[in-house]
């Protein structure tokens, strides 16, 4: 006999309903996918990155010109956590959703990796790589070697500092991120919004885009966001319980 439908399961079977019916799901992902492999966010108040640290202080072009020894320690702080941690089920859910839909676009704003590391393929990271390391004179391609201690190290070719390959605020999202991005969002009938606050641009205006070509947009966050009364379907609950149920669901008749 079948089970009623609990009135939460709603959105779930809603979104299962809009995957099995897209051609092109763009998914946008954010600190929040991250959390419950135990990276902190950077909005928590108790907990987030920034509970302790104004982001000007720290993820500025001008922060890294004011101090650039206490922002190279704070990276290599996260770096290490990094090391320390895995991909969750919500990282393995969406490489499993792109394997089994006929076109998936993930462009993540996180740095951690984790969506590779999960088996999702082409994620579009848009605001860099916290394990790569730039010149911080852009336009050298000067590379890190692992003799050099210094906090931060310094460009072997023009001996400027070296720096974390992300973006901080103020800076240009890379160019071909962007272009790739845009490409999708034209593209896209679905458009999943899932553990962001919405609050940082451009990546917080791409829902607009996708809705203006009239995609779905769906949200996944166990907290509203500026996002949320514009949404379609919204889903509060933590990305690593609610992905695994979306795949279920999908098998279900
Ligand atoms: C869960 C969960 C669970 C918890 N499951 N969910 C237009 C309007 C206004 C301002 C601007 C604008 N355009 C540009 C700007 C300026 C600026 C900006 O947006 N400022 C706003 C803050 C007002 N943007 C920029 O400067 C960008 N550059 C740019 O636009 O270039 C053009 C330009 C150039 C020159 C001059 C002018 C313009 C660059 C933005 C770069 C952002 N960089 C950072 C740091 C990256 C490196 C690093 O990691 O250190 O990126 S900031 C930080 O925020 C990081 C994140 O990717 C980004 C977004 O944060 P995210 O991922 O949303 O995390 P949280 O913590 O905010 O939210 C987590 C969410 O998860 C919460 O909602 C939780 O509820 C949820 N959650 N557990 C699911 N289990």
């Amino acid at each position: 006999m079948l089970r009623p439908m609990r009135e939460s399961e709603q959105p779930l079977r809603q979104l299962a309903d809009s995957v099995r019916d897209a051609g092109h799901i763009v998914v946008l992902t954010g600190a929040g996918i991250s959390a419950e492999s135990g990276l902190a966010t950077f909005r928590d108040p108790q907990d987030g990155l920034w509970s302790a640290h104004r982001p000007e202080d720290l993820a500025t072009p001008e922060a890294f010109a004011r101090d650039p020894q206490m922002v190279w320690r704070w990276y290599e702080w996260r770096r290490a956590r990094l090391r320390s941690v895995a991909p969750n089920p919500g990282h393995y859910a969406l490489a499993e959703l792109q394997q089994r839909v006929p076109s998936l676009t993930l462009i993540t704003q996180n740095v951690d990796g984790l969506h590779q590391q999960a088996g999702s393929r082409d994620v579009i990271e848009f605001h860099g790589n916290i394990t790569r390391t730039v010149c911080s004179n852009r336009s050298c391609p000067g590379q890190w070697h692992a003799g050099d201690q210094r906090e931060p190290p310094h460009c072997p070719v023009c001996d400027a500092f070296l720096r974390p390959d992300v973006v901080w605020f103020g800076e240009s999202i890379p160019v071909a991120a962007m272009q790739a991005s845009l490409a999708a969002l034209a593209a896209c009938d679905v458009f999943m919004s899932i553990g962001t606050s919405s609050v940082v641009y451009p990546a917080a205006g791409m829902a607009q885009q996708a809705a203006a070509n009239g995609a779905e947009i769906v949200e996944i966050n166990p907290n509203a966001t500026p996002l949320s009364s514009a949404a379609d379907i919204v889903i509060p609950g933590p990305s690593g319980e609610v992905l695994p149920a979306v795949i279920k669901q999908l098998d279900l008749p």
